[in-house]
């Protein structure tokens, strides 16, 4: 097999949001990378996972140059509605903090990001096979790869893992310490061709369980139900889905929703899940590599956007100045965030969703839902938490 050696600044595992949001910060600063990705490029395009950008998320992409599709295509949200007992009540974003959110597919974001990168002459390579990372506590760590036939080596001064929780990066962390929660429930979440049934997002607590009636486009609803932990999808054939999400969804003013043909059908595990350090001599890891989220709180997608704002800051740091402080501090510094996220995301999580044989907890949730459509602190506190709060001093990404 012939054998290639590439040389770069950054070596970047993984062409997920993390990935390629952090190749595009680092070539605005003139440091050089190298993305690597598994799957090819119309997969990870359409790819269907988040959809709910933060206000600070969404200014993120403008400033650097990738908000005009975004603009002209995602849809500006100012609150959300929490339906429970029949009753839907609006939490009004931007009275209560000033900022709103935007709904833009996760996919559309990475068809921004990696045609930002490969117009400006990125290396983005997709298809890439069996990476092993080595020399990680030396200052000349190497990812070994196979693209087609041929194996190659990239060289590089630092080893960034964006690879996602089903990486290889996470491993190479020695005395990593994890921090678990699983829950005893999954997402079932659909695409449908029907526009959708009410402007804005709906979180729906009902005895049946959790419902979610999110969107894509003027005509694509995406929506979620509360399922089984190790539910078969072939359990949930159309008609049960829609079904279900009618009786989910109803409440006493007579709420209609509109059906449409399935475009996708699938079911997600829900877990939290954080490891500790982000960091190993010379490997950071960024994004779902090092946390997951339940995704009730919408919150995943930005935390990969978060650290990788910390990484690009760090790295240019180094480069331009020879700054080590930055990537010392980026692990501690981006775990405030993580665990913020994790508790909202746990905490929306469990006031939303109905577990089997709890009743407990089921008055605890019907008791703080009813506080928070009643009192203006508790509203703010999602609010804030769900727009994203405002990055510290020194989250700025050059
Ligand atoms: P990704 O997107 O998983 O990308 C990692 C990439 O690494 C590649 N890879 C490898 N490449 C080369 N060699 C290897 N050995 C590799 N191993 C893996 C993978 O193919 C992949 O392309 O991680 P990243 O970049 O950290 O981004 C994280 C987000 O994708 C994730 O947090 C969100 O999708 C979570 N999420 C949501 N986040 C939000 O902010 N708002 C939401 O509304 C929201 N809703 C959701 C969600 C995730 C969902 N699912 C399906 C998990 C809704 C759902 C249903
Ligand atoms: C989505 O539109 O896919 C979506 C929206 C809000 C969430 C999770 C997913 O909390």
């Amino acid at each position: 097999m012939p054998s290639e050696v590439v040389r770069t600044q950054v070596g970047i595992v993984g062409a997920g949001p993390a990935g390629l949001l952090l190749s595009h910060l680092l070539h605005l600063q003139g440091v050089e990378s190298v993305v690597l990705e598994r799957h090819d490029q119309a997969y990870v395009e359409q790819r269907l996972r988040a959809g709910v950008l933060e206000h600070g998320t969404a200014q993120t992409l403008r400033e650097v140059g990738l908000g005009r599709r975004m603009d002209a295509q995602g849809m500006a949200h100012t609150g959300t509605e929490l339906r429970f007992a029949g009753r839907g009540h609006r939490i009004d974003f931007t009275d209560l903090t000033g900022r709103g959110i935007t709904v833009y597919g996760q996919q559309e974001v990475v068809k921004d990001l990696i045609a930002a990168r490969l117009g400006a002459g990125g290396d983005v390579r997709f298809e890439i096979g069996d990476v092993t990372l080595a020399g990680l506590d030396s200052d000349r760590p190497r990812i070994a790869f196979v693209a087609g036939d041929a194996r190659a080596t990239l060289d590089c001064d630092f080893v960034v893992g964006a690879d996602g929780f089903h990486g290889v990066s996470r491993g190479h962390v020695p005395d990593l310490v994890t921090y678990e929660r699983d829950y005893p429930f999954a997402w079932l979440g659909i695409l449908a061709e029907a526009p959708p049934s009410s402007p804005e997002l709906i979180y729906a607590r009902h005895t049946h369980g959790f419902a979610l009636h999110s969107m894509r486009a003027p005509h694509l609803t995406r929506m979620y139900l509360q399922v089984g932990p190790d539910e078969n999808l072939a359990a949930w054939p159309d008609d049960r889905v829609w079904a279900e999400l009618h009786i989910r969804l109803a409440d006493d003013a007579g709420f209609a929703l509109t059906e449409g043909p399935l475009l996708d059908k699938g079911i997600t595990p829900m877990r939290s899940y954080v490891a500790t350090p982000m960091r190993h001599g010379r490997l950071f890891l960024a994004g779902d590599a090092a946390h997951i989220v339940p995704p009730t709180g919408a919150k995943g997608m930005n935390l990969a956007v978060a650290d990788v704002r910390l990484l690009s800051r760090a790295f240019g740091g180094y480069y331009a100045a020879g700054r080590t402080d930055l990537l010392g501090a980026y692990s501690a510094t981006a775990l405030r965030r993580v665990w913020r996220s994790t508790h909202f995301s746990w905490w929306m999580t469990s006031m939303l969703h109905v577990a089997p044989d709890d009743p407990f907890g089921d008055q605890l949730a019907r008791a703080q839902l009813e506080y928070l459509v009643s009192s203006r602190a508790m509203a703010t506190s999602l609010a804030e938490n769900y727009t994203g709060l405002p990055y510290p001093e020194g989250w700025s990404y050059r």
